[in-house]
């Protein structure tokens, strides 16, 4: 699939669009079927050391790891793309139906940015105290965590759920046309977050899209995720891309080539040189990757 020349002017005009029916149900079952694996391990990894009681297996996809963090919040502790670092999750970041909708934006020379994150937002009600930074993203415009370094890079976030994202199961709030006004000011309070006084005051928009659909936003799109009222988790996966040779923002995190026409021997195949680049990571004890 491509983005008519349409979508493509809509997106450069509001900063953000909505791609629906990208994805097929054989496309997104892998990834699935690997996060369903890792919560089972680390169910049964937490049942053996008497964390939790039920290890609720015959719970699907959409209910089971609420019910396990419920237990033991110690179970969704770097439940993250960089923690659990699945071949199904890296085959799906480098497959042909996304990159070739990233190609329409950016061209041939594709790199996937470090910044990649799969998110479990669990129901409001189950959720209780706690919530962290996952569950309710305050507005801010990813470029906040980005290292200024990249400001000239153009780093495109593609957002995609694993369930139908509603304004019921929390699906992310945009506000068009305002990525025009570049970077406003953030600060860190719950969350790295737009200086409320620099909210701009413009009509919000429900970036609705179920399951199989694209959210395709620029780093300068005012974004926030809702409250899950539903009592499924709004399961997502966002990731971002680049043009291969520019600043990621990221500079200690692996970037890696996902596509390139006029190199294609530099694409990054090997799952576990992928994993290889993430465990070399040394995180700076501390030092915050916001730039708040
Ligand atoms: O998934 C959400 O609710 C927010 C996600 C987000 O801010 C992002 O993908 O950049
Ligand atoms: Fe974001």
């Amino acid at each position: 699939m491509r983005l008519t020349m349409e979508q493509v002017i809509r997106y450069q005009t509001e900063g953000y669009l909505i791609v629906p029916d990208v994805f097929s149900e054989a496309d997104l079952q892998p990834v699935i079927d690997e996060l369903s694996a890792e919560i089972d391990a680390r169910a049964r990894k937490a049942y053996a050391e008497g964390k939790i009681t039920e290890l609720h297996e015959h719970e699907p996809f959409e209910k089971r790891f609420t019910l396990l963090c419920e237990q033991s919040r110690e179970i969704g502790r770097g439940f993250d793309i960089n923690g659990y670092l699945g071949e199904a999750m890296f085959r799906f970041m480098s497959g042909k139906g996304l990159l070739d909708l990233v190609e329409c934006l950016l061209g041939t020379e594709i790199t996937c940015n470090p910044i990649q994150h799969v998110r479990a937002k669990h129901p409001a009600k189950s959720a209780g105290e706690g919530n962290d930074y996952f569950q309710n993203v305050p507005w801010h415009q990813d470029c906040a965590v980005t290292s200024p370094d990249s400001d000239a890079s153009e780093i495109i976030t593609f957002w995609l759920p694993l369930v139908d994202a509603t304004a019921e199961t929390g699906c992310m709030e945009v506000m068009p046309y305002v990525f025009k006004q570049g970077y406003l000011n953030h600060r860190s309070e719950g969350g790295t977050t737009i200086v409320p006084e620099l909210l701009p005051n413009v009509k919000q928009v429900l970036a609705e899209c179920r399951k199989g659909g694209l959210v395709i936003m620029n780093k300068y799109t005012p974004h926030r995720g809702i409250s899950n009222r539903s009592d499924i988790i709004r399961w997502s996966i966002d990731l971002r891309y680049h043009k291969t040779g520019a600043p990621s923002g990221r500079s200690h995190h692996p970037s890696f080539p996902v596509r390139s026409a006029l190199d294609p021997g530099s694409e990054l195949t090997d799952v576990t040189e992928w994993r290889r680049m993430w465990r070399e990571v040394k995180e700076e004890k501390g030092k915050s990757l916001h730039r708040v």
